[in-house]
């Protein structure tokens, strides 16, 4: 670990660049990192200390001026911040400049209860557009791209986040926002779009309406899709990539941490770069709160270093992955988290039987026979639950031949039991039938009473 003093200021060479190929920052060595990320915790604590909310937190840890951050190790005395501290900061407890320098705010996308909000100064949103203008060059993005945000705009992050990074790239951006696939699809076609930035599960929807809309692969130049805003495994990616006949990178963040640009896979699939010089990432194990090594799945934790209006100090996201131990032939040194296994609050324990949706997503999305949207049911059948899993099926498989899709039920149902113990019900649906989501999913409806 270094000592404070001796830091100094080599860091100009690690400032923001506004450019998004910064191989200094890139691919930094730990050596140079941990004394940039030292300077910048300290700028972070001095900057929370202005505060109310952190103010008094720090002070009663023992944290009264950015001094008392001595180590990278220090981190440890700093208090976690939660969700439920971010609401009860609402509006303006996590405020650290004056609200003249504010120019943006957005909030989170819970539709209920208090928001929580994250105020931005200019600075704040230059930064955050250089890392995903950083993020997506390293997917291979540039400025010949035609860029199709089909994320929603506004309070949600996914729509602004994006458009002023592929901006900066230089790309060709076309506004659409979320919804209306009809003329997603028009546009896409008439104005060659290459890239989408688009939830999985609109994903695998805006596929099923090609044939109603006249349009055929062929008529497209789609080449990627930057997927996230939302869980999905490894199968749904593969099934995207596999109907649309692109290349999907996952793109991984949060509303308390910018938005998008925090956590984004390369050309090489293997991960998502997480940005150090501008967050430290912790993983935790969940109940005991401890740090877990590299490799072990726990709960992500971020520290903001560079964000001015609103400093989070060792924010629990909720959000379960691991950090992949060896290192990423793109050259980039940032650790790679895996893709989100879970939320610690998504958890749905069926007659007593611990299980994440995501298990269920990674078993149904590798049978081919079924199609592209599914949803999750759980009930009440007597004192017990009943785990009822409805799946769309590929109208092909509609034959009229009853046999075939009894085996298929039963196939998939055998398929979902050997991963998650449990019996499910397997529902078989026609393409379109279930409900679709043009931003977020809602994959599971629990309507066991809650006691
Ligand atoms: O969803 C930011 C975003 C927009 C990320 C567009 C990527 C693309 P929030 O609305 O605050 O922000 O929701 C954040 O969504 O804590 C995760 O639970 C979930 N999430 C986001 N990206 C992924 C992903 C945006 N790639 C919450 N995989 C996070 C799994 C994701 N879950």
């Amino acid at each position: 670990m270094f000592a404070a003093g001796i830091i100094n200021f080599r860091h100009n060479k690690y400032k923001m660049q506004n450019t998004f190929w910064n191989e200094n920052i890139e691919t930094i060595g730990k050596e140079q990192l941990q004394p940039l990320q030292l300077k910048l915790l300290k700028d972070t604590v001095s900057a929370a200390l202005k505060t109310s909310f952190y103010k008094n937190r720090l002070y009663r840890s023992g944290i009264k001026s950015p001094d008392d951050i001595k180590t990278l190790g220090d981190l440890n005395k700093i208090p976690f911040t939660t969700k439920d501290d971010l609401r009860e900061a609402y509006p303006s407890g996590l405020l650290s400049t004056s609200s003249d320098d504010v120019i943006r705010i957005h909030t989170s996308s819970g539709t209920t209860g208090t928001p929580t909000v994250i105020y931005h100064t200019k600075e704040d949103l230059d930064n955050w557009t250089e890392l995903v203008a950083r993020s997506i060059v390293a997917t291979g993005f540039s400025r010949s791209d035609i860029f199709q945000n089909m994320m929603s705009y506004g309070l949600f992050t996914g729509g602004l986040g994006l458009h002023y990074g592929a901006e900066r790239v230089g790309a060709t951006v076309i506004p659409i926002g979320a919804g209306n696939t009809k003329r997603q699809l028009q546009l896409m076609r008439d104005f060659k779009t290459t890239t989408i930035h688009i939830t999985p599960s609109y994903a695998l929807h805006i596929h099923s309406k090609f044939k109603e809309n006249n349009i055929k692969r062929g008529d497209l130049c789609l080449k990627r899709a930057f997927i996230g805003a939302e869980p999905h495994s490894e199968n749904t990616r593969k099934k995207i990539e596999e109907i649309l006949e692109i290349d999907a990178y996952n793109s991984y963040g949060l509303s308390e941490m910018n938005g998008p640009g925090v956590s984004f896979e390369c050309i090489y699939k293997r991960g998502m770069h997480t940005w150090e010089d501008s967050y430290i990432l912790e993983i935790v194990d969940p109940v005991t709160q401890e740090p877990l090594c590299e490799g072990k799945e726990g709960e992500i934790v971020f520290t903001t270093l560079r964000r001015k209006a609103t400093p989070l100090l060792r924010y629990r996201t909720r959000d379960l992955a691991f950090v992949y131990k060896d290192s990423c032939p793109c050259r980039r040194t940032h650790r790679r988290i895996s893709r989100i296994t879970g939320r610690t609050d998504d958890m749905l324990i069926v007659n007593g039987v611990n299980m994440f949706p995501s298990q269920i997503e990674e078993v149904i999305m590798r049978i081919p026979e079924v199609g592209t949207n599914y949803q999750v049911q759980l009930e009440k059948d007597g004192a017990l639950d009943r785990l009822i899993v409805k799946v769309e099926i590929y109208s092909k498989m509609f034959t009229g031949n009853v046999k075939e899709l009894d085996n298929l039920k039963e196939k998939i149902k055998e398929e979902l039991r050997a991963s998650i113990i449990i019996h499910p019900v397997v529902e078989l649906h026609e393409p379109g039938s279930l409900p679709v989501f043009e931003g977020k999913a809602k994959r599971v409806i629990d309507l066991r009473v809650k006691i």
